[in-house]
Parts: C-alpha cells; sequence; structure tokens
C-alpha cells in the first residue's frame, strides 16, 4: 500500500492576486529602490519572502472573532479572553498588551535596563539588540559555537553555552546584569530551536546567580515542536505541555504576536512578579496605551487570542514545518549551501559559500538577495553585515559570523508549487554564482537599525 503524502491541514477560501513581471521591470524597480529590498514595492514582488511577521493568513476562527471584538477603552471583554488564553498557556499571572513584539522589548528594557548594564543571551535579534544599545547598555551573544557552522548537525542550533553564560556574569558581575535573553527559537541563527534541557541549564544558572530569565517568544510554539520531534523524553508530551514546561523556566516573556500568534499586528509582555508588572506598566500606559488594549483594538485581541491557541495544534505545526523543509530540501539538492538542520521559519542560505568571490565589504548577503528579486520577483532579506550594523563604540562595521540569505515562509500562505518556483530560481542564480564578482557600497545610512532604510549603489 502507498503511505499517503503529507497535506495541509487547511484548504483556500480567499485568494490574493500576486503578479509576475520582467526582468527589465525590476532592474528600474530594484534601482529606484536604492538596492534596498524594503524600498520595493510589493506589488513589484511576485513571492514574498521578506518576513514570516505578520504576513500570515488568518483563520476563519479568526475572522469570526473579530467580529465580536470588545473596543472599550477600559475592561475590554476581548483584553480578558486574551489574557485568560495567556495564563493558561504560559503560566504568567500578569499580561501586557503592546503593539508589537518591539513594543514589549522598549516596555520591558524600560522598567530593566540602564547605562552601562550587559545582557547575555542567543543571538538576541536585531530589535532586542537595537533597544538594548540604544540605552547605552551591551548584548552579548552566548549562543552555541555549532550555530556558526551551517554544514554542520546539531540539532538545537539555538542553545546558550552555558560557559559562555557563566563567564559573562563573572567578568561583568551580577549587579550590571538585570536579566539573561533566551529567544526561542533562535531567528538570528537560522530559526533554530532551543532544547529544553537547555532552558533548564540556563533557569538553573539564572537562579545561581538571582538573574531574572525572560524568553523572547515569539515562534514559541515552533520551538515546542522541534523538542517534540528531537529531544528524547517529549516524543508523547503534547505541544501544549511542552510549551508550559518552556515557560515555566522563565520569569516572563517578550512577544511578537505576528508570528506564532498568527496574527497581522500585536505584543504582548507576560510576566510573574507583581512589582516589575507594577513597573512596566507605567510605561505601558506612556508608551503603548492603556493596560487593556496597549495598542491593539479589541478585535485585533481576540483574533490573537484565536491564533495563539491555533499555533499550538500539532497538524498545523506539523504542516509548517514540513513545508520550510521541503524548500530546503529542493535548495540542498541543488547543492546550494543552506543552514542545517532546516529553521522552523525560513531557509537561511549560506550566501559566504554560495557566492565566494564578492568581498564582505561588499554586502555578499545583499548581493545574493539581489539577485534572486532580479531573477524572479522573489523577496528575500539580508541576515548579514547590514542587519549586524556598525559597533555603537568604534563606528566600524560589524562582520558577523554568518552572511545569509533569509527565505522567510508566511504561514499558511503559499503553497508548494511556490516553494518550487523559489527554488528553481535560487539554483538559476547559483548556475551563474562565477559571474558575481562584485556587490555595493552605501551611499545613506540611519544611525541605527540601518538595514530597514540604507541606500546603496553598485560597485561595478
Ligand atoms: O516585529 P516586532 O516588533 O513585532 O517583533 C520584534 C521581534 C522580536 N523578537 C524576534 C525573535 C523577532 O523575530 C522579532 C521580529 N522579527 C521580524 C520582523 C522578522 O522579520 O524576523
Amino acid at each position: 500500500m502507498m503511505p499517503l503524502p503529507f497535506a495541509e491541514p487547511y484548504r483556500i477560501k480567499m485568494v490574493e492576486p500576486i503578479h509576475r513581471s520582467t526582468r527589465p521591470d525590476r532592474e528600474k524597480w530594484i534601482g529606484e529602490a536604492r538596492y534596498n529590498l524594503f524600498n520595493l514595492k510589493s506589488q513589484h514582488v511576485y513571492i514574498d519572502l521578506l518576513t514570516d511577521s505578520g504576513t500570515g493568513a488568518m483563520s476563519q476562527e479568526q475572522w469570526s472573532a473579530m467580529m465580536i471584538g470588545d473596543e472599550s477603552y477600559a475592561g475590554s471583554r476581548s483584553f480578558e479572553k486574551l489574557r485568560d488564553t495567556i495564563n493558561e498557556l504560559t503560566g504568567f499571572p500578569h499580561v501586557l498588551p503592546t503593539h508589537q513584539g518591539r513594543a514589549a522589548e522598549n516596555v520591558l528594557f524600560s522598567a530593566l535596563v540602564g547605562e552601562g548594564d550587559v545582557i547575555p543571551g542567543n543571538a538576541h535579534f536585531d530589535t532586542t539588540r537595537g533597544h538594548i544599545e540604544f540605552r547605552k547598555a551591551t548584548a552579548v551573544d552566548c549562543t552555541v559555537d555549532a550555530a556558526g557552522q551551517t554544514g554542520l548537525y546539531h540539532p538545537f542550533k539555538g542553545n546558550v553555552d552555558i560557559q559562555k553564560l557563566e563567564s559573562v556574569i563573572n567578568q561583568y558581575g551580577v549587579e550590571r546584569i538585570p536579566l539573561i535573553i533566551v529567544t526561542i527559537t533562535c531567528n538570528s541563527t537560522g530559526g533554530q530551536p532551543v532544547s529544553m534541557e537547555n532552558l533548564r541549564a540556563v533557569r538553573h544558572c539564572s537562579e545561581k546567580y538571582g538573574i531574572p530569565l525572560f524568553l523572547d517568544a515569539a515562534r514559541f510554539a515552533e520551538n515546542a515542536y522541534f523538542i517534540k520531534i528531537r529531544e528524547e523524553g517529549y516524543a508523547n508530551r503534547s505541544i501544549r505541555e511542552i510549551v508550559r514546561e518552556m515557560f515555566s523556566y522563565a520569569d516572563g516573556m517578550t512577544m511578537s504576536s505576528k508570528k506564532d500568534g498568527i496574527v497581522n499586528i500585536g505584543g504582548f509582555i507576560a510576566m510573574n512578579n507583581q512589582e516589575l508588572y507594577r513597573k512596566a506598566s507605567a510605561f505601558n500606559i506612556l508608551f503603548e496605551g492603556f493596560l487593556t488594549y496597549g495598542g491593539m483594538a479589541g478585535r485585533d485581541m481576540a483574533a490573537l487570542a484565536q491564533g495563539l491557541t491555533e499555533a499550538m495544534e500539532f497538524d498545523y505545526l506539523e504542516s509548517r514545518v514540513l513545508q520550510v523543509e521541503y524548500l530546503g530540501t529542493s535548495l540542498r539538492d541543488y547543492g546550494i549551501p543552506v543552514q542545517e538542520p532546516f529553521g522552523g521559519h525560513a531557509i537561511f542560505v549560506d550566501a559566504t559559500r554560495f557566492l565566494p568571490h564578492v568581498r564582505k565589504e561588499e554586502f555578499i548577503a545583499q548581493t545574493l538577495a539581489v539577485e534572486l528579486y532580479l531573477e524572479a520577483g522573489v523577496r528575500s532579506v539580508e541576515i548579514g553585515t547590514l542587519l549586524a550594523d556598525r559597533d555603537p563604540v568604534t563606528h566600524a562595521n560589524r562582520y558577523p559570523k554568518l552572511e545569509m540569505v533569509r527565505l522567510t515562509i508566511p504561514r499558511r500562505v503559499y503553497t508548494r508549487n511556490h516553494m518550487d518556483y523559489v527554488a528553481a530560481a535560487l539554483k538559476n542564480v547559483y548556475d551563474r554564482r562565477e559571474q558575481i564578482t562584485s556587490g555595493y557600497r552605501i551611499v545613506w545610512e540611519a544611525p541605527i537599525m540601518r538595514h530597514f532604510t540604507v541606500e546603496l549603489e553598485k560597485t561595478f
């Protein structure tokens, strides 16, 4: 008997047209965009793999929840529903809604982080690092070394190296470390998960030194899926149980709901400590809005409560991770160097191995991302030197260990045919890689988070 193949646990009810274009069109548009893919109009993109943030498709249950959103300024029913869902899912009693993930970081760090502080973690996301450096504090990356070797198999490349963490604590002293942040999954190393064993070890360290542990939980459900599939002892545990255990090792969390909340906008902070909650509440009111909406409409909170529940369904998670794996396998079969094992939300292409003739000073990963757009209208994103930004003290470019192009898959949006198209497009670029020998130089950049708005010109 033939084994039944995998298929998505949903069907399509509403469609959004997307359009192909010609190469001369794309040459004109990317030039006008100053070779920055963030500057492109979405109608000039055929397949948009810029991000999985806020780009997912909501379910019929989420759309119907929106119709009963309670838009009261204070005491909204939709907030209560959301708070109850988060309490049940995470175990944290105190919840502050925010308009997105970086807003949660802004509010929490306003309450916790000061000048000269040091915040260790596993390859902090760019907005997290941005909010730390904006406060003249320092983010220290303590990720395991295996994360930097794209060809090496390690099931949990998001893990924190406990020895590195301890040596940061000993070097700077507990009084300069207001919190440890562990990002699940670790976006910056390739959507790589953190194991339960590692979370327990970080918890042990945080208790030993009395330093609070917060999870940056944007992709908590995908992390739980990998624990179930890859970690010994979890195969028979439900995603819900795994999620609850992950959060039990932390004092709190920040969340960008635009990822595993499967909504288009939203975020929150959740925590155990009431005193910290009260302190952070003042900043929430100042920056985000009253405590029962925090920058979200009632209908957004209603959709989020439903989305968080759907994100923990095993069949959904399996189809998502297998779609990402399908793209990764196709690329690997073409010989294209990618971060392995494949991550939860994206395939990360190793641009240094892909384009060995482009100098790092000319932004290798950005050069590859532009080539992919020119080839087929596929928008990806650079996770490399532009994103790594300049050192806040020396202002020199920071060259990260990995120069990557991220092909980020929105939730429940694209089909297998779209994945085939992307893989073929990248293969065409790979076949002509020997002719790509130069990249770009910066003509304008912002003083912080430059990659969003940077303007470039060709060096050739
Ligand atoms: O985009 P926000 O402000 O809702 O969330 C910021 C944020 C925080 N943590 C992590 C791990 C993220 O991945 C993240 C946002 N990520 C984006 C936008 C991405 O394209 O990956």
